[in-house]
């Protein structure tokens, strides 16, 4: 922390601290707290919706949860965690790594748990926040760390209320579901299907897995650790940090260079999925309806090997009919097939664009965050908005995504944040917002690169994509996102010196969508 607190601010009449507001304990919440007191900003309250921590790692319990990512990446750098159990992490130990964590570093006590922020309102230069049904308190400061992809994508299926087994979301999981000898049926053919296809095949009675679209499966190469290698990590700390540049360094020269589209680097990826589908799954005529009719990578790459040897076993069925309708027994599909069913599974995915809606945002002049976007969330360099001062967004709109840790670009905005807060003290402003030229300057930019990405030429439809099939995704190499927020440019910014600064800032401001 460096600077004065801005003169006559609440922040100077708080000990020089300004009082930040958090919301969501996951991990981009948990490792926010933590940097923010290393960096000195101690007055910090979580406000967490649900009564645990962990966000995705909590919501999601579906039988082979685990993470694409490779464990000594998906972690954070200032706690790396030699006990991985495999090089592939499953879910239950990162969500236990993430509570030891928070504990470790004091998060627990800052967390203000069922907590559900219902309305955040900017008063210049304060913003009053309300959490449940309870009075709206004040913060200087508010960070979002609400996640992406926390809202089920329930389809509208006719006949879903008809269902007389269970149906669910993948993300709401029942707690002690016992599929043993039961019929299956699962639609959709995203990461999380591929993880819950393989881990179930062998205890249900049946399969039926619901396929609109095939998708490219990359190999897993998941691996458990010994105890020596683990106790070596435990001696010589360096070496997981040295791991995880490693794999950092080898996904952007692979799938990150891919994705951005180096035709060696895509056709590279398409062989690899290829090979694994034909080593993989022996029977022609199913190999065929797994096969994709779009550009690989163009979705966010499955990594999976249990996918392709269950869905080839006696006992599953992959349906490409399209769904007809629901009905009491099973899934009626176009070709009048009834796939009876004891258990339906919605791998159908998430409302990518609700960021932290439907949180009410109320910004400067009375605008609203849900009609500012619109329906395609925007933001400048993925972290703020235009007309919300003080507000910053972690795992934001436009953020980069994919195939990549999200605990490093969590962790990069976390300091591109602090480095805002040190700003706003070395200039004793009260408030600092993007301005609206460079926050259209930046978009533009991003609107004509995102068109040179797999993504948009690949020919698929993807939760990377807006209502008008735009990928509202970030379109550059994530080590330009790491320039980005380690280099700030801070005259991209107004910064409001003193209350009645901001106030008038407030009334004048003219939000253009
Ligand atoms: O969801 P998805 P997901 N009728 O959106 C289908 C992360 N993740 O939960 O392709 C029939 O990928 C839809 O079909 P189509 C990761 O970022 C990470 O699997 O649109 N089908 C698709 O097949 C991932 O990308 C890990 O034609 C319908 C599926 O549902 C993200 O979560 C693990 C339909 C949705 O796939 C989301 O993955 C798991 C309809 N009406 C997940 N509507 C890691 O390991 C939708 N579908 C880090």
């Amino acid at each position: 922390m460096t600077g004065n607190p801005p003169i006559g601010s609440h922040w100077a009449r708080n000990g020089g601290q300004p009082r930040i507001a958090v919301i969501g304990a996951g991990m981009s919440g948990i490792g926010a707290v933590i940097k923010l007191e290393k960096a000195g900003y101690t007055d910090v309250t979580v406000f967490e919706k649900t009564g645990e921590i962990g966000g995705t790692w909590r919501e999601n319990r579906y039988p082979g949860l685990s993470c694409d990512v490779p464990s000594y990446f998906y972690q954070y750098t200032f706690a790396p965690n030699p006990d991985w159990s495999h090089r592939f992490s499953y879910g239950p130990e990162i969500q236990a790594y993430l509570k030891r964590t928070a504990e470790r570093f004091g998060v627990m006590p800052r967390i203000r748990f069922n907590a559900p922020v219902t309305e955040l309102r900017y008063e210049a230069p304060r913003w009053h926040l309300r959490a449940g049904d309870g009075e709206a308190e004040v913060f200087d400061i508010v960070i979002a760390a609400t996640g992406v992809l926390h809202h089920p994508s329930v389809p509208d299926f006719p006949g879903l209320d008809d269902f007389r087994g269970t149906a669910f979301h993948t993300a709401r999981w029942p707690e002690n579901l016992d599929l043993t000898g039961k019929k299956v049926g699962i639609i959709g053919t995203g990461s999380t299907s591929a993880q819950i296809v393989g881990a179930i095949t062998d205890q249900v009675a049946r399969v039926s897995l619901f396929q609109r679209t095939a998708q490219w499966i990359h190999p897993l190469p998941q691996k458990r650790y010994g105890e020596r290698w683990k106790g070596l990590l435990r001696r010589i700390p360096a070496l997981n940090r040295a791991a995880y540049r490693g794999v950092s360094f080898t996904i952007d020269q692979t799938f990150v260079r891919a994705t951005l589209g180096s035709p060696v680097m895509l056709r590279y990826l398409a062989w690899m999925c290829r090979r694994n589908l034909r080593r993989n799954v022996p029977d022609p005529e199913l190999r065929a309806k797994l096969t994709p009719d779009y550009r690989a990578g163009c979705k966010r790459m499955i990594f999976c090997s249990t996918f392709y040897p269950a869905i080839s076993k006696d006992n599953a069925e992959l349906v490409t009919a399209g769904i007809d309708r629901i009905e009491a027994d099973g899934v009626r599909t176009a070709d009048g097939t009834l796939h009876e069913l004891d258990v339906l599974v919605l791998a159908t995915g998430f409302k990518a664009s609700n960021f932290i809606l439907p949180t009410r945002v109320i910004g400067e002049n009375g605008v609203e965050l849900g009609s500012q976007w619109d329906g395609i969330p925007r933001a400048h360099r993925a972290t703020t908005m235009p007309g919300f001062p003080n507000f910053w967004m972690l795992e934001g709109p436009t953020g980069p995504v994919g195939n990549i840790s999200l605990f490093m670009i969590s962790e990069q905005q976390i300091d591109n944040l602090i480095l805002s807060l040190d700003e706003m003290r070395a200039r004793e402003a009260v408030a600092m917002a993007p301005r609206q030229d460079a926050f259209e300057r930046y978009n533009a930019d991003m609107a004509r690169a995102v068109r040179g990405t797999i993504w948009f030429t690949g020919g698929c439809n993807s939760w990377y994509l807006d209502r008008n099939g735009v990928p509202n995704i970030y379109p550059w190499a994530p080590r330009r996102f790491r320039r980005e927020m380690q280099n700030p440019d801070f005259s991209e910014f107004r910064f409001m010196r003193d209350e009645a600064e901001a106030i008038a800032a407030d009334r004048a401001a003219a939000v253009t969508a």
